[in-house]
């Protein structure tokens, strides 16, 4: 339970009437507009309210202190940042009811929304992911050195998680200019903060990230305002994150469904007491800055806003759904010009290639940023950054903290802010922590309101080098089912560089795997300077009659040799690209041998081979001669005895299963 402070004192302090006058306007109308939607609940037309009321004094503060290119993050109780930055109620409205106007299209609900226009960005439902993306906007406004601040709001209940940690400690780490702000309402749901946390001021906890932090009175609008603005001067001159903690208290459930029964009345008597707009218009009144003839107008002039506004938004006719266009909206529109390789090249290993592609996208775009676990002095445990520093300098070549999830949320922030960002994973294993932040957030971002997620994840992927269950895995199906992502796996040094250099350029989150195996075992000439390998486009490596092998990366590899080994004359059509895929290639190679072995490492069961033998059994039936066969590895762990290793992946089972479909 938070705890309550005295009766409310305003410090007059020197504020203009008219910032005076703003505050209360800013005030009174998300409390309007929350009075009016709760009649609506009522009346079953609208579906679902979080109700900031009691809370406003955060939101309104917070959000006149800050410049208007200053980037606020919000969740679900922050209606009086929308509304203090003037959006328009029309289009807000039209959210809430999910029509076409409103700011998703009608594919997100409430408050998860972005408004590019006022550099407002809304919630995932996830909560605490939303916080490095703050983070990520500070880095571009430090980077650009801009002057300007970012803020993120957080309920008590986000700061359990570890989200919260990292975005914090990594602005900390790095010095960024971000206010995180904690509106500490009491109840997180039904759970109250005697059961969410054991510190006494979750301020506190500033002092462990080594940051400044205050706790406020998060009802008095005078107190929060001048807060925020004393801050957001100071970080503007000398970046560094500060935490506030915002002591107020949830007036209504969690949502107007879930209810108050689990809360003491007495919480509700006390705090009534301490509303944020009755104590700041009778201040107003007292100082005569205020009358009430004055207020009666300011109410019937909202009044008549937010009947306007949802009278266009109830007159709007409910959304049809254009099939072509929500597959469509997935994606950031992107048209690549083609760039194709020159003639000069150099032998060189796939790790070299990589390393020599992220080096050109570096020297191509001024505003990338490289981010990973010991990738700047050290030069990444595969050494792919090395001399990057001397180059690029240590602003564009971050080393992390160990916070994958933070990182991942930070490129999206510089995403946000028209920059690139890398986010190497020190082995793709590791990315099972920063999962929610990639598919929750990168993921479906444009879909959702239209943001580009301009960010590169590099992933150090696959067996074979008896590194055990957690260094070793494939594990591109965790990433294929989730629409908006990209996905490529290039088999040859040529494509390592080319696809890296495409995915750099491409302004949509891309998934880079890149085979460890393969790091310095192949060599191949690769053209010298800047050139694409098209996302989306398979290769046909190696022609032949018997049968087609679709596969990717090591599999590539492998196919090469089974055939070989067998003497068999076989299609072997090397992916490149997982999302999208190139389905004309698979039909083209199907259609020509008829029989298809879809091959890969990763293991079977939901695996890549599963969509590739459905999508071929279904469009290509006519053309088959034989069932599509599947090889890939156990279903289990990635064994580390180099013996159950080699049980485990798929190589002895291709040459089985090769021999069975040649013959048929
Ligand atoms: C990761 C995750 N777990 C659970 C939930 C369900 N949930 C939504 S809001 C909420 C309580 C949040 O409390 P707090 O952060 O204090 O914000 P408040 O609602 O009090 O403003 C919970 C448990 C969720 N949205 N996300």
């Amino acid at each position: 339970m938070a705890t309550t402070t005295p009766a409310m004192v305003f410090q007059k302090k020197g504020f203009s009437k008219k910032l005076l006058l703003k505050l209360h306007e800013d005030l009174l109308r998300p409390r309007m507009i929350e009075e009016k939607m709760l009649i609506l609940l009522r009346q079953g037309r609208i579906s679902k309210w979080f109700s900031g009321i009691g809370q406003e004094a955060i939101s309104v503060g917070a959000t006149n202190a800050l410049l208007e290119d200053e980037y606020i993050f919000t969740m679900h109780r922050n209606l009086g940042v929308f509304t203090s930055r003037r959006l328009p109620l029309e289009r807000m409205f039209a959210q809430w009811q999910g029509k076409m106007s409103g700011y998703t299209k009608g594919r997100d609900r409430s408050f998860h929304f972005g408004a590019p226009e006022q550099n407002i960005v809304g919630m995932i439902s996830h909560l605490g992911p939303q916080l490095a993306l703050a983070s990520g906007v500070a880095l571009a406004n430090k980077l650009g050195q801009e002057g300007r601040v970012s803020l993120a709001f957080t309920g008590e209940g986000g700061t359990s998680e570890g989200d919260f940690h990292e975005a914090l400690n990594t602005a900390a780490v790095w010095q960024l200019p971000v206010i995180f702000v904690i509106e500490n309402n009491g109840y997180g749901l039904s759970t109250p903060t005697s059961e969410q946390y054991r510190c006494e001021n979750l301020a506190d906890r500033a002092l462990g990230y080594g940051m400044r932090s205050v706790v406020i009175d998060g009802n008095n609008i005078l107190e929060v305002y001048d807060t925020f603005n004393k801050l957001a001067k100071e970080l503007r001159k000398n970046p560094e994150p500060v935490l506030v903690e915002c002591r107020t208290f949830r007036m209504r459930g969690h949502e107007e469904a879930s209810g108050t029964k689990y809360v003491p009345q007495e919480y509700f008597d006390e705090w009534g007491q301490r509303d944020p707009l009755d104590n700041f218009e009778q201040f107003l009144l007292d100082e005569k800055v205020l009358t009430t003839k004055k207020i009666e107008s300011l109410r019937a002039q909202i009044k008549t806003e937010i009947e306007e506004g949802l009278e266009l938004a109830f007159a709007e006719a409910p959304i049809t759904a254009d099939i072509e266009q929500e597959l469509q909206d997935v994606y950031a529109p992107w048209t690549p010009t083609p760039a194709p390789a020159g003639e000069e090249r150099r032998e060189i290993r796939f790790v070299d290639a990589i390393s020599d592609g992220l080096r050109t996208g570096m020297q191509r775009h001024d505003q990338l940023i490289l981010m990973g676990q010991d990738i700047a002095d050290y030069g990444g445990v595969f050494k792919i950054t090395d001399g990057f520093v001397a180059e690029f300098g240590k602003e564009r070549v971050r080393n992390t903290p160990l916070c994958e999830s933070a990182i991942l949320g930070i490129g999206l922030g510089l995403s946000i802010k028209g920059w690139k960002a890398m986010v190497e994973m020190q082995f793709a294993d590791f990315v099972s922590v920063g999962f929610n932040q990639i598919v929750n957030n990168l993921a479906k971002i444009h879909y959702r309101w239209g943001q580009t997620a301009d960010v590169v994840v590099r992933m150090p992927t696959g067996g074979g080098v008896g590194a055990g269950p957690f260094h070793s895995q494939a594990n591109e199906a965790w990433f294929f089912h989730v629409p908006g992502l990209k996905m490529v796996y290039p088999s040859t040094p040529e494509d390592a560089k080319g696809l890296l250099l495409a995915a750099l350029d491409d302004p949509n989150p891309v998934l880079f795997f890149e085979h460890k195996g393969l790091y310095r075992k192949i060599t191949a000439p690769v053209p010298e300077g800047y050139y694409t390998t098209e996302i989306g486009k398979a290769n046909l490596v190696q022609a032949g009659e018997t049968l087609s092998i679709i596969t990717y990366g090591l599999g590539v590899h492998w196919a090469r040799e089974a055939a070989e080994e067998l003497g068999m004359d076989v299609d072997i059509l090397d992916l490149r690209s997982l999302l999208p895929l190139d389905y004309d290639a698979i039909a083209a190679t199907v259609k020509k041998t008829n029989k298809a072995l879809v091959l890969h490492e990763a293991t079977l069961l939901g695996g890549i081979g599963a969509e590739l033998s459905a999508y071929i059994s279904q469009h290509l039936f006519e053309h088959l001669d034989a069932p599509v066969v599947r090889v890939a590895s156990l279903d289990t762990p990635v064994p580390f005895a180099a013996n159950l290793e080699k049980a485990f992946l798929p190589q002895e089972r291709l040459r089985e299963q090769m021999v069975i479909l040649r013959d048929y």
